[in-house]
């Protein structure tokens, strides 16, 4: 049973980002924390006596009582908290000058600076958190994609322990198999299990590979990548600039101002996208120009989803209908642009007989613009989630490394299985087992906490 109050100093962290916001938050945990922050309370005496997990207004005031700021108190008792420490949350305004004047006060009362993921750390540490959950807490903060957060949510709602446990059984029982065999040689029944032992840590193998062909696949994930395609003059930096949000390229009545591929990564409807604006596809003598339309044919190809814009007012070209061949009808957004133009509906059939989802806007018109973004958005969203798969439970680096060792000891031991004997092939699975329970954090070295721990955020 860990002593969650014994030998622990009390330590304080910003929790909320820097920088001017409208509020901020403190987190204090430690065998003090409650008596420390009493100090800085105007009304101590009611603090001390209020309920945990009530919240409440105080003045937060310095040495001479003077109010610094009002702010909320929520005060937690150990073991009821997130560290299992007694534990105060102080919700100020988001100033940075008050920020720091109450960051001094505490040091100044005795609470020190906390170290990156420390209040994590001591949540693992005083069992109020598995390591894998712990190790969830910092990849929730810190994902760069729905992919990323989604493996850090099943890590954290211990569905990813879950898998491992499985994972451990069957070895598990692949020993059981091996402990027979080496017990009993003589009996048949048992040499015939021979077999199913090697054929179970075939599909082990085949779940070690199938979680490191996910963890590519996450790691290489650079976003859905959309170019923006069409004639010259189509209106493909306009809708560009209205889906970035800002006049990032330029736009201009003459065909062929787009020359170079111009890309911005945004994220619409929680997913990371590389928006790319692309040079019009012209039929022109201009070497500057073919350059440009080379590359954004390179970009037809490479795009998970094209946003091909094509105008109203104009006929369907041949490098349109080329367009249209190079990419499944589904991952095409057409948008049929200058619908103030034209009525396009020589555009519409064409597109309908396609199959392809359209919609005709006018770009320079504020309310047919949000029309546009949330029509791509509703789009993008459908094509992606097709594409979505369940998550790994390779979330990190440590867990990659833990992962390709057992891949390649499997992968030895598949090859040297016919000629090892079972005591041999027993005491590798045995090591496989261990680096599984160094995994899920059933073994846990001090230098292992230190390299987890050091990649948090201070305050988490
Ligand atoms: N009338 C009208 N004009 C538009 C609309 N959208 C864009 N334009 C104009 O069309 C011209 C070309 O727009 P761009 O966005 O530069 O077109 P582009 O497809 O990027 O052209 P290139 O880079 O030359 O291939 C500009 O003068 C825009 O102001 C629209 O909906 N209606
Ligand atoms: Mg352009």
């Amino acid at each position: 049973m860990p002593n969650y109050l014994e030998n622990q100093e009390t330590i304080v962290a910003l929790a909320t980002g820097k920088g001017n916001s409208a509020l901020a938050i403190f987190r204090i945990s430690g065998r003090q924390a409650i008596t420390y922050i009493s100090n800085c309370i105007l009304q101590k005496n009611t603090f001390l006596a209020s309920q945990p997990r009530s919240i409440k207004i105080y003045k937060f005031v310095d040495f001479n009582k003077k109010m610094v700021d009002e702010i909320t108190v929520i005060k937690y008792l150990s073991p009821e908290s997130y560290t299992g420490e007694n534990m105060v949350e102080i919700i100020c305004h988001g100033g940075e000058i008050i920020v720091e004047e109450i960051l001094e006060i505490l040091l100044k009362n005795g609470i020190r600076l906390a170290n990156k993921g420390e209040f994590t750390r001591r949540a693992f540490l005083n069992g109020k958190m598995d390591l894998m959950k712990a190790e969830s807490v910092q990849q929730i903060i810190g994902s760069t994609n729905k992919k990323q957060i989604n493996c850090a949510r099943e890590m954290y709602e211990g569905r990813t322990q879950k898998k491992l446990l499985e994972l451990k059984t069957k070895l598990k029982s692949v020993l059981a198999i091996l402990d027979a065999i080496i017990e009993f040689p003589e009996e048949d029944d048992i040499k015939e299990k021979d077999l199913s032992y090697i054929q179970k840590i075939d599909e082990i193998r085949c779940i070690i590979d199938e979680e490191i062909r996910k963890r590519e696949k996450i790691i290489s994930d650079i976003g859905t990548i959309i170019p923006i395609v069409g004639i010259a003059n189509a209106g493909k930096s306009s809708l560009f600039n209205l889906i970035v949000g800002f006049n990032r390229v330029i736009v201009h009545y003459e065909e062929g101002t787009t020359r170079d591929a111009v890309s911005e990564e945004i994220i619409i409807n929680g997913e990371k996208i590389k928006l790319i604006d692309t040079a019009g596809l012209n039929e022109t003598e201009n070497p500057i120009e073919i350059l440009g339309i080379r590359k954004t044919w390179e970009y037809v190809e490479k795009g998970n989803i094209v946003l091909w814009v094509t105008p109203s007012n104009k006929k369907i070209m041949e490098n349109e209908i080329k367009i249209t061949k190079t990419i499944k009808s589904e991952n095409i957004i057409a948008i049929i642009s200058k619908s103030d133009l034209n009525k396009g509906e020589e555009k519409k059939k064409y597109l309908n007989d396609k199959g392809i989802s359209y919609i005709q806007a006018c770009f320079v018109n504020d309310k047919e613009s949000n029309k546009v973004i949330d029509f791509i958005g509703e789009k993008i969203k459908k094509i992606t989630k097709e594409s979505d798969e369940e998550p790994g439970f390779i979330c990190n680096k440590r867990h990659e490394e833990i992962i390709i060792t057992i891949k390649k000891k499997i992968s030895s031991l598949m090859e040297k299985a016919k000629i090892m004997g079972e005591e041999t092939i027993s005491y590798e699975i045995k090591g496989i087992l261990t680096d599984l329970n160094e995994f899920v954090g059933e073994t846990t070295s001090e230098e292992i906490l230190n390299m987890i721990f050091s990649d948090f955020c201070v305050g988490k």
